[in-house]
């Protein structure tokens, strides 16, 4: 068995890895289904209206013991008073994403909230652990939504040399290979998104899950590099759509626009054809639906199989 990490200790977790803060797929099943695994589960705030957010939460409680995180996006208009029903109901951990949390800090740090931003660069990461953050999630562009620039390969070791709070990988892990290779980048955990959203307890619909099994390593493009928010999807004819509006220079209102609820569409309605079907490039490492606790114990055996394999190769 691994020794444990910091974030186990901080967070009081039986493995290291932390669920993505998936829009409309990390709802109260998915992450008291991590949770109870032993990782972390995470229910995504998203664009929730806050009065969903507090059912979601107050369900999650119902369904485990263990402690969960709500995600936080902060490009969201509903960020705020999703940080206002997260403080009422006393939520343990908080992960943020796509923007600077530093009003999230503010507010839940006095009432003891552990805050661990997801960061895509070492400046990002230097300036949140000054602000007070617990703990970073540094996310490389393989990951699925929202992204950044770097890979996971280079932003992970960067940003563990740049903060002394512990760091947790992101980005392109999807099974046992990846656990070990975040570990060998510095990482004190790992976060996975596109695993989970095939998991059993996962709300996607059948459709969306189905098109990441059938994924293979290059079904994923990334659209809105023009926009400043670029977004990784698996490749569809929304994408093709996007991907021509953008060559044709259409404004930044048309292409808002064509995104406008359709990652809603996917996940819910199972419209993966004109739906956002954000996944990461892992994608075309998930080959089945498996309950959430089975996804947890067979990625940290087989990371604890492989470093065994690696031992050997040493003279
Ligand atoms: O946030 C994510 N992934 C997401 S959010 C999302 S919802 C959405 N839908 C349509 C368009 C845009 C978003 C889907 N997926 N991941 C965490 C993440 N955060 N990735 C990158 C960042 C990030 C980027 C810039 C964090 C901070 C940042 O700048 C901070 C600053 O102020 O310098």
């Amino acid at each position: 068995m691994f020794k444990k990490t910091r974030i186990q200790e901080l967070l009081g977790l039986e493995y290291p890895i932390f669920q993505g803060g998936m829009a409309w797929v990390a709802n109260a099943d998915l992450a008291a289904a991590v949770s109870n695994g032993g990782g972390l589960g995470v229910i995504a705030a998203g664009n929730m209206p806050p009065e969903l957010l507090d059912r979601e939460i107050k369900r999650a409680k119902s369904m485990t013991d263990r402690p969960f995180a709500v995600n936080i996006m902060l490009m969201s208009p509903t960020a705020e008073a999703a940080i206002e029903v997260v403080a009422e109901n006393r939520v343990p951990v908080v992960t943020t994403g796509a923007g600077s949390p530093g009003k999230v800090i503010e507010r839940l740090k006095p009432l003891g909230t552990i805050i661990i931003p997801v960061i895509a660069s070492v400046a990002h990461a230097k300036r949140v652990e000054k602000q007070g953050a617990d703990a970073v999630v540094a996310e490389g562009t393989e990951a699925g939504g929202h992204i950044g620039e770097l890979t996971t390969m280079v932003l992970v070791p960067q940003v563990a040399d740049a903060v002394s709070i512990p760091v947790v990988a992101a980005g392109g892990i999807a099974d046992g290979r990846g656990v070990v290779a975040a570990f060998a980048l510095g990482a004190e955990g790992v976060q996975v998104g596109t695993r989970f959203v095939c998991a059993v307890e996962s709300p996607a619909h059948e459709a969306y899950k189905r098109m990441i099994i059938e994924a293979t390593d290059r079904s994923t493009v990334v659209t809105g590099r023009t926009t400043g928010h670029p977004v990784r999807c698996i490749k569809n004819k929304l994408t093709r759509r996007f991907e021509e509006m953008e060559a044709a220079g259409v404004s930044l209102e048309e292409l808002e626009a064509l995104g406008a609820g359709k990652l809603r569409a996917a996940v819910t309605d199972g419209d993966v054809e004109w739906g956002s079907v954000m996944a990461g490039q892992s994608a075309g490492l998930v080959k089945k639906v498996q309950p959430a606790a089975e996804i947890i114990k067979e990625l940290f055996s087989d990371a604890e199989r492989i470093l065994r394999g690696l031992e050997n190769r040493l003279e």
